[in-house]
């Protein structure tokens, strides 16, 4: 298996953590990385231990999106993403545990689509989003033209893609592009207090319910109610949800096992 450069990988507790380790950059997305990431994320996938993943970078960033230093001249920018970048929001977004984006800091580009593509977000009072890509003459990508509308709606996602402004962290929060925002002393602690709590949760309903809110934003409410009937089908046979039921029959709290 070749070394592993420019992330940082670990699987402990039921947690898949991934850590963007370019610091230099702010841990910008090069070719490498962005192979490494496609790699991390399919063996957390593929790995039943992994109940749910965490994504942050190392130092002071999250991520500054692209490597503008390593685009070659006359590269196909829509090959690139293609093959780079679309795999990795796919992956996320087909991911069957909850993905937690962990914003210790600043999210550009495609940092902060990868971040907006993540089911959970948790962000540094410290932190901030950028929607860069207008400032360079390029476009939004790698979802972030599907996420930021449905999340904010369109007067302000064509503000934030147009103009490229920074997002502060209590902008994103009343927004309502991230869940969770906390002061730096407390960033840490809380981050790993959210991965304990989908690590011991029931990641066969967590899966379900991802699929069902994407299913959501291209149906109509009888598609929705047929698709839910469908999904609780499912989840009613899980073994967790037979016993979180039969644990409140006994008053006592539920072992969730992820099956
Ligand atoms: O086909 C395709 O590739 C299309 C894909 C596009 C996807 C995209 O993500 S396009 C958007 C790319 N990202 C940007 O345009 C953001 C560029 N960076 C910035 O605007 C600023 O660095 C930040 C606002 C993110 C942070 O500013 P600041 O002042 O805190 O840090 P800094 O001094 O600008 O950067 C620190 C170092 O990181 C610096 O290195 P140096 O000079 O000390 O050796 C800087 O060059 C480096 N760095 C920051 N961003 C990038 C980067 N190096 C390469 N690529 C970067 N994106």
């Amino acid at each position: 298996m070749p070394e592993i450069e420019t992330i940082k990988i670990e699987v402990e507790n039921g947690i898949g953590r991934l850590t963007l380790n370019r610091p230099d950059s702010l841990n910008a997305f090069n070719e490498e990385m962005t192979g490494e990431i496609q790699s991390a994320l399919k063996s957390f996938s593929n790995d039943e231990n992994v109940r749910c993943v965490g994504i942050t970078g190392s130092g002071r960033a999250f991520s500054a999106g692209q490597d503008l230093k390593e685009i070659a001249p006359g590269r196909s920018f829509s090959d690139f993403l293609k093959r780079r970048y679309n795999p990795i929001i796919k992956l996320i977004t087909s991911m069957e545990k909850p993905v937690v984006a962990l914003v210790n800091g600043v999210a550009a580009g495609a940092g902060m689509s990868l971040a907006l593509a993540c089911d959970f977000k948790i962000m540094n009072s410290n932190a901030k989003f950028i929607q860069a890509f207008v400032k360079i003459g390029l476009v939004p990508d790698s979802g972030s033209t599907y996420f930021l509308p449905r999340l904010v709606g369109y007067t302000k996602a064509f503000e934030l893609a147009a103009l490229g402004n920074e997002i502060s962290a209590e902008e994103a929060l009343s927004l309502g592009i991230v869940n969770r925002v906390y002061t730096d002393d407390k960033f840490l602690d809380e981050s790993e207090k959210t991965l304990a709590l989908f690590s011991k949760g029931p990641t066969k309903a967590y899966s379900l319910i991802k699929r069902m809110l994407n299913y959501s934003s291209n149906t109509s409410l009888e598609q929705s109610l047929e698709y839910e009937a469908y999904m609780q089908e499912i989840a009613g046979r899980t073994e967790d949800a037979q016993e979180a039921v039969k644990a409140f029959v006994e008053k006592r709290p539920p072992v969730f096992k992820g099956r």
